[in-house]
């Protein structure tokens, strides 16, 4: 299973709304065949295991390890529970059942009615883990969320006066790019998107560029930012007006509803299952207030800002508890050795 883990990881950046999903084949100790899925709509971990094997006959004497329940449904690929029945397979262990309401226990019950034996859980909480942006996205029916910011040793994320501070280093920033070719979208406020004049691509790491969703509520931002570009999809969420163009649309959200989970439902019905909220401090504070947040990804410097700035968010204090006895469990903090802040820096 440790194996399948490994190779569904090949898929990671590729198959988003989709999990990633790996299988590896077994007769009398041998590995017989391996798959992943590799693609978004293309064939399931399953299917390209089982084309792997090069003795079919094996597999009615085989043990079949995948990271997720196999599907019983027609969707873009026929069912993988049938494919195993049809190849008489007889032995599936599994890590994760599949949430996805499609699927949800009807794979395990097909193979079982047909006197298949299955065995479920092992590795869960690592198969949880990969596919954490899936789980919550179907378990919670809103996108995965990441806070993400970088903080002075002082506790500031950002300057009061409106001028860009750069707080983190290089290798933070390549970091970041790599996380977000790992993540579907991601996100920012009015300020950081007028202070920073950011691109939220991934050019300092080989990837796809996720889609850009900025809060702007009265459509103050001038269309001359590189966020408007129309280079990569663009959401902005807004008070005023709903319009398409391509790589850009404006949705307006409706005023008189709680706007974080009225965004977060938008971005559920668009299957952007994680989210990487990259600022400010009032966009994080949002989603920390509303409890709406999964991970909190920090950057802290060892230098003071040494002046008045704008607060880092506060985590409950209740969750950093918890954190001290399960090291990083929501919380990841990046220490950076930095021993001087420079002037200015790229977002
Ligand atoms: C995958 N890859 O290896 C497995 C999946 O859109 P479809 O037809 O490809 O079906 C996607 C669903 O199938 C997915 O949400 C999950 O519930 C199930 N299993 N999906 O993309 C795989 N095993
Ligand atoms: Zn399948």
């Amino acid at each position: 299973m440790r194996r399948a883990l490994e190779l569904a990881l090949l898929g990671q950046g590729k198959v988003a709304p989709n999990p990633m999903v790996g299988c590896v084949i077994v007769h009398e100790n041998k590995i017989i065949g391996e798959g992943w899925h590799q693609q978004y709509g293309g064939p399931h971990a399953e299917v390209n295991a089982i084309n792997a094997v090069a003795d079919k006959s094996l597999l009615p004497a085989s043990r079949l390890y995948v990271t997720l329940e196999p599907c019983s449904h027609y969707g873009k690929t026929p069912p993988c529970a049938d494919l195993l029945i049809q190849h008489g397979v007889k032995d599936v262990v599994i890590c994760n059942t599949d949430p996805n309401p499609l699927v949800k226990g009807a794979g395990i019950r097909k193979l079982l009615a047909t006197g298949c034996q299955v065995h479920v859980g092992l590795l869960e909480a690592e198969g949880l883990d990969l596919n954490r942006f899936f789980f919550t996205y179907h378990t919670q029916k809103r996108p995965h969320i990441l806070l993400k910011w970088a903080e002075t040793a002082d506790g500031f994320i950002g300057k009061t006066d409106g001028t860009k501070l750069w707080i983190s280093n290089n290798l933070s920033k390549k970091l970041v790019h790599k996380w977000r070719t790992e993540l579907p979208a991601i996100m920012i406020g009015t300020r950081t998107a007028l202070i920073d004049n950011p691109q939220l691509n991934t050019r300092a790491w080989t990837g796809k560029n996720p889609t850009r969703i900025i809060l702007d509520k009265d459509l103050q931002l001038p269309a001359s930012l590189n966020l408007f570009d129309q280079s990569q999809p663009t959401l902005v969420y807004n008070y005023k007006k709903q319009e398409t163009l391509p790589n850009l649309e404006w949705v307006m959200l409706d005023k008189n509803e709680d706007l974080i989970p009225a965004l977060l439902h938008d971005l559920y019905k668009r299957q952007l299952n994680a989210v990487l909220i990259e600022g400010g401090a009032v966009l994080l504070n949002s989603f920390i207030r509303a409890g709406l947040w999964d991970e909190a990804c920090v950057f802290k410097s060892n230098a003071n800002l040494a002046d008045e700035g704008i607060l880092a968010p506060i985590l409950p204090l209740a969750l950093l508890k918890h954190v001290s006895h399960v090291a990083s469990d929501k919380l990841l903090i990046y220490l950076n050795n930095q021993t001087k802040l420079p002037e200015t820096g790229e977002a």
